[in-house]
């Protein structure tokens, strides 16, 4: 069911501490770790405790988890004292979504384009 922890996921697993990561920030609500592969100097993810297979998901089914996310993702970029940063939310297949628990990523560090790609 929504926001339960699924067996499957990983980030579900980070959440309860059952797979290692390199954790930055936790709430209540959020857990915030760097990326395994990262992308920029600063490359961080946040997701929330509850599972919800992307950001409109999360969105809809637990709205107050979703504003912790954000509010996180600005909690990460004045930790890494990033002054311009990218928040990201792969939604989909199409748009490079490899894991389906809701993550925004949080890249900084460096020149950053527009168009992504
Ligand atoms: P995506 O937006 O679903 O593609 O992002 C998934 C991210 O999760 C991606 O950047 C991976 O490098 C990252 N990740 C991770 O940090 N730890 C893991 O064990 C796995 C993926 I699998």
């Amino acid at each position: 069911m929504a926001g339960e922890p699924q067996d499957d996921c990983l980030f579900c697993k980070i959440v309860a501490g059952q797979i290692p990561a390199t954790v930055v920030r936790e709430t209540e609500t959020t857990v915030a770790f760097r990326d395994i592969n990262p992308q920029a100097p600063t490359h961080v993810l946040v997701i929330p405790k509850v599972h919800y297979r992307d950001v409109a998901a999360l969105a809809a089914g637990a709205p107050e988890a979703a504003a912790d996310v954000l509010r996180e993702t600005q909690a990460v970029a004045d930790e890494e004292k990033l002054d311009s940063y990218r928040v990201v939310f792969n939604t989909g297949t199409g748009a490079g979504q490899t894991v389906w628990h809701a993550h925004g990523h949080v890249l900084g560090g460096r020149g950053l384009e527009w168009p992504p790609g």
